[in-house]
């Protein structure tokens, strides 16, 4: 399948995994990559000697191109973004604000610059300082999330800008790959189905709170803060919900998250955990290798977009 995304990337499909903190390393980005789409390894809040290392591991693990994602609120950014430049990646995805004083070093050093927009305002932004392409990421994503729709996001970004576009948030087969590309969509991102993949290294209990959700398991912290998190429930989601209503301090819910994140991923505390998954998570029943995702989401977005030309 050849879109703007695939010849852009030199991948074989349009297809990327999500940037998500602690679950992407460099297992899962490799085995992505290997089957044909882009992997990517989340810097998240790690420190930038962290990343150094997983793209050196990324590297033995796979001949074909990966990229890098920078959360843009970790104060370890600058130097995780000279690190990339170091180590020779050579695409770049953003989270969490805006890229702009990286771009000139990035674009110097040839690295593609993807970075990852809420809003039409910033794509726009985004493409006039040198975007190769924007990740246009509905609300219905897992993690930090903005406030439009994948379905009202992506047409409206896709019309605002002449870069390429790639969809994201509440696709994880191909009926949703198919959808995003009658938005105006290029290329898809997929996150929560990949980090319950067979190669996601989270810990099983996180893996099977993504597989046991139902359709309505969703919630979103921190619209009060100004940092919207979308989580599945648990005791963590429900005693934040609790503090955010009664009106608690800024410092006592940030407090709470803290390293909340980690806790799930590694320790599998699905309790006190913030186990950040998209509401697609609900779709999602079994643990299947990154290949055999990839391949039926292709196949499947295929099928359901030559049914459409044939009607035509
Ligand atoms: O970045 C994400 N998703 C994430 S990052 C993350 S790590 C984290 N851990 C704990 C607390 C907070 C974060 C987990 N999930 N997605 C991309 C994304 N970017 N979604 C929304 C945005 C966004 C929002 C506002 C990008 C820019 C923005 O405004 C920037 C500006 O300057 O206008």
């Amino acid at each position: 399948m050849k879109t703007e995304i695939t010849e852009l990337l030199g991948i074989e499909y349009p297809v990327i995994q999500g940037g998500m903190a602690w679950v992407a390393e460099c297992h899962l980005a490799a085995a992505v990559s290997n089957a044909g789409g882009l992997g990517l390894i989340a810097a998240g809040g790690a420190p930038a000697e962290w990343v150094r290392e997983q793209i050196r591991e990324t590297k033995k693990l796979t001949d074909k191109p990966f990229g890098v994602n920078i959360m843009l609120m970790n104060p370890e950014s600058e130097k995780v973004a000279k690190v990339i430049v170091e180590e020779g990646v050579k695409v770049v995805t953003t989270g969490a604000g805006s890229p702009e004083k990286y771009m000139a070093d990035w674009k110097a050093a040839g690295v593609k610059v993807i970075p990852v927009v809420a809003s039409v305002a910033l794509a726009k932004r985004m493409e006039r300082c040198g975007a190769d392409a924007v990740v246009a990421e509905g609300c219905e994503a897992g993690g930090h999330i903005g406030e439009l729709t994948t379905m009202v996001l992506v047409p409206q970004v896709a019309d605002a800008v002449n870069i390429p576009v790639i969809a994201a948030g509440g696709i994880a087969d191909g009926r949703g790959m198919a959808a995003a590309f009658m938005l105006g969509a290029k290329g898809i991102q997929m996150g929560t189905v990949f980090a319950a993949s067979k190669e996601s290294v989270i810990h099983e209990n996180y893996k099977n709170s993504i597989l046991k959700a139902k359709d309505i398991d969703s919630r979103v912290t921190g619209r009060s803060t100004g940092h919207p998190i979308r989580v599945l429930r648990n005791d963590m989601a429900r005693k934040y919900l609790e503090l955010e209503k009664s009106g608690a301090p800024f410092e006592e819910l940030e407090q709470l998250t803290l390293g909340s994140l980690r806790k799930a991923v590694q320790e599998g505390d699905t309790k006190n955990g913030s186990l950040m998954a998209g509401q697609i998570a609900g779709m999602i029943k079994e643990e299947r290798t990154c290949a055999d995702i990839i391949s039926s989401t292709v196949s499947e977005a295929g099928k359901l977009m030559n049914g459409v030309s044939a009607n035509e």
